[in-house]
Parts: C-alpha cells; sequence; structure tokens
C-alpha cells in the first residue's frame, strides 16, 4: 500500500468511530485543515521532479476529494441520526387517554344561594351582605328584641363579648342597610350568608348554616307583594305548579309574622313521608316589618311599610334534593360533593 492508500485507510478507519460533530471537524482539520496530513502531500510535490508534479497533483486532489466526499456522507448520516432520535424521542401516542385535571365545582350550598340571588336580582334587589361578628345591638335590640325578651331564647347565641355575638341570622343587615339609607329611600335587598346558633348539631340542625334575609320597604308594601314574591320564591326552588299557604306565627321583628309552607314536591299536596302527611312542607319564616324595627332604623311607620322573610338555606337543599342529614354539607364527603357536580 502506497502513502495515498495508507493515509485514506487511516481516515476510514477514524471516520467509522466519529460520533460528533466535535469529533468530524478534529478529523477534517487533522486531514484537510492547513496542517494536516492532505495539505503535507500537497507540500511534499515541490521536491518531486517536475514530469512527476502534474499527475502526483491529480492524485492528491482527488483523494482531497473523496475524503470530503466522505466528511460530507458522515456529517449528514451524524444528522439523520441525531433527527431520527429525537424524533423518536418526541413520539406522540394521539391514542393514549389524556392527562385528567381534577375541575372542582361550587358546594351545593352555594348553588341554591346562586340560585336564589338569580331570581331577586331578576326582580330588583339588591345584594347586601353584612358581618358575621355582629354587635348585640343589631342582631337583637334595633330588631325589637331588648335585652331581657324572651325571644331571646329561639336564637341561642355564641357571645364573644356582652355586646358582640356571632349573628344568629341574617337580619342585622335589614338594620345595617335601613340606618344607611337613612330613612329615606325604599329598600329591596336580599343578604345570604353564615348564621350561627349555640343548636347541639343533629340532622336537621347545625351550630352554622346559611341563611338569606329578603327586606322590601316601600310607601305601599302590602302583605299580598309578601305572599307573591314568596310564591315565585317557592316555584322556582321546588317547581312551577307549586302553592304556598301562609300560617299565623311570632317574630318579635315582624307583625303580622307567618310561617310559610310549600306544597309538597313528592306527593302534590296528598300526603307522604316527606311532607309528613300533611301536603304541605314548611320553608321559612316572613311577616311585615315591625313598626317598632322601622322607627329603630329611621323609617317612618306612618309612611313606609315592609315586608320580610328569612330562609334557611340548608333546610330549602335538604327538601329539593331529599339529603336526610344537614351535616353531609359540613363534612366535605366527596362522594357527597360529586353528586351535585354537574
Ligand atoms: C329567623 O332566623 C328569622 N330571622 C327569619 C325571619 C326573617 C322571619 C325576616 C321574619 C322576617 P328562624 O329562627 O325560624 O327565623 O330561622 C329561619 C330558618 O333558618 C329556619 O326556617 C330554618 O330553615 C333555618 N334554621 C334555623 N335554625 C337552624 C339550625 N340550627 N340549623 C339549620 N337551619 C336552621
Amino acid at each position: 500500500m502506497n502513502a495515498f492508500e495508507t493515509l485514506k485507510a487511516a481516515f476510514l478507519t477514524r471516520l467509522e468511530t466519529v460520533k460528533t460533530d466535535q469529533e468530524l471537524a478534529q478529523l477534517k482539520a487533522d486531514y484537510l485543515g492547513k496542517k494536516g496530513e492532505v495539505t503535507g502531500l500537497m507540500q511534499a510535490m515541490k521536491d518531486l521532479p517536475a514530469a512527476e508534479k502534474p499527475a502526483y497533483g491529480q492524485k492528491v486532489n482527488a483523494l482531497k476529494a473523496e475524503l470530503t466526499a466522505a466528511l460530507n456522507a458522515h456529517k449528514a448520516a451524524i444528522e439523520t441520526a441525531r433527527m431520527n432520535e429525537k424524533l423518536a424521542q418526541e413520539t406522540l401516542d394521539v391514542t393514549l387517554p389524556g392527562r385528567t385535571f381534577p375541575v372542582g365545582s361550587p358546594h351545593i350550598l352555594s348553588k341554591i344561594v346562586e340560585s336564589i340571588e338569580d331570581l331577586f336580582v331578576g326582580l330588583g334587589y339588591q345584594i347586601k351582605e353584612g358581618p358575621e361578628v355582629e354587635s348585640d345591638e343589631y342582631n337583637f335590640e334595633k330588631l325589637n328584641l331588648p335585652k331581657d325578651h324572651p325571644a331571646r331564647d329561639m336564637q341561642d347565641s355564641f357571645y364573644i363579648d356582652p355586646s358582640t355575638l356571632l349573628r344568629t341570622h341574617t337580619s342585622p343587615v335589614q338594620v345595617r342597610t335601613m340606618l344607611d339609607y337613612g330613612g329615606q329611600k325604599p329598600v329591596k335587598i336580599i343578604c345570604p350568608g353564615k348564621v350561627y346558633r349555640r343548636d347541639d348539631d343533629d340532622a336537621t340542625h347545625s351550630h352554622q348554616f346559611m341563611q338569606i334575609e329578603g327586606l322590601v320597604v316601600d310607601e305601599s308594601t302590602t302583605m299580598a307583594d309578601l305572599k307573591g314574591t314568596l310564591l315565585k320564591l317557592a316555584q322556582t326552588m321546588f317547581g312551577k305548579d307549586r302553592t304556598i299557604r301562609l300560617r299565623p306565627s311570632y317574630f318579635p321583628f315582624t307583625e303580622p309574622s307567618v310561617e310559610v309552607d310549600v306544597s309538597c314536591y313528592n306527593c302534590e299536596g296528598a300526603g307522604c313521608s316527606i311532607c309528613k302527611h300533611t301536603g304541605y312542607i314548611e320553608i321559612l319564616g316572613a311577616g311585615m316589618v315591625h313598626d317598632n324595627v322601622l322607627k329603630m332604623s329611621g323609617y317612618d311607620p306612618a309612611k313606609y311599610q315592609g315586608f320580610a322573610f328569612g330562609i334557611g338555606v340548608e333546610r330549602i337543599a335538604m327538601l329539593k334534593y331529599g339529603i336526610e342529614d344537614i351535616r353531609h354539607f359540613y363534612t366535605n364527603d366527596m362522594r357527597f360533593m360529586r353528586m351535585f357536580n354537574q
């Protein structure tokens, strides 16, 4: 083997081991660079007799072309291999099941509150909120429940100090709003929120629950307006065929006061276990705002009349969905929560 063949064989042997661009560049420099092996052969030409130079030069050029072609082919092979490797890594199996991201949904009580809010906002009411830590004055006194009033026992309370408590109902928001309005303009509000009572927890009672208060005060508000409004509420919650009935009741802040029953959605009034065979289910308390309450909040009862109602949200949800225990709302059992997840 002459020098050309030896050089070419050594080049090809090394080329086979080349895997990276850097190794390829190094091999190119070693053979075709300024101080490379092929350049060395070219420089050797000057020592040859003139007659041999053309043939020698052609041989060197041919070798140079051959090595360059081999380098280029190898470079292309490296690039193809790299691309194939990348494609293999990036292979996408579109038949694999997608990754599921757990999506939450509003709590069933929030949904009930929202649907009642939607109804009343549509009827021109404003939504008002008040603090859960409330003064005795707003929670009781300005609602016609002075300190020694026996009806305070109806709402056994969590006191923080003698004049501050966790509100026992949403009715203090009535007082706050009327005072805010300065006894001058009509009021048309609903007030959703949490309330607290020292009731023992059982299937139908919770120490923390939700209420929605409604209050309308204007110059010609009547009991008929109250009845029409509550009928609309009952039909929105329990179906358009529902009827309501009002029974006399007592709340210190309304006079007259009523308990409101809705005709049973299960037996259509015939009597079943849900309505305890009465054909009706009690859903809320209501009445015409007591003159004393109007006065204490700056409204003149000779000019203004009002109606108010208070709904227990859990009780509505329990009736609507046949939930037998109020504690389900607060124990965060996912099986229960998911039932309302649509
Ligand atoms: C009131 O709280 C009055 N403020 C409602 C009212 C407002 C009447 C305006 C007139 C005018 P009552 O104590 O009945 O009323 O409670 C209202 C509703 O809250 C009840 O019908 C019931 O659905 C719910 N509720 C009462 N106590 C509990 C409890 N411990 N757990 C769950 N829900 C309760």
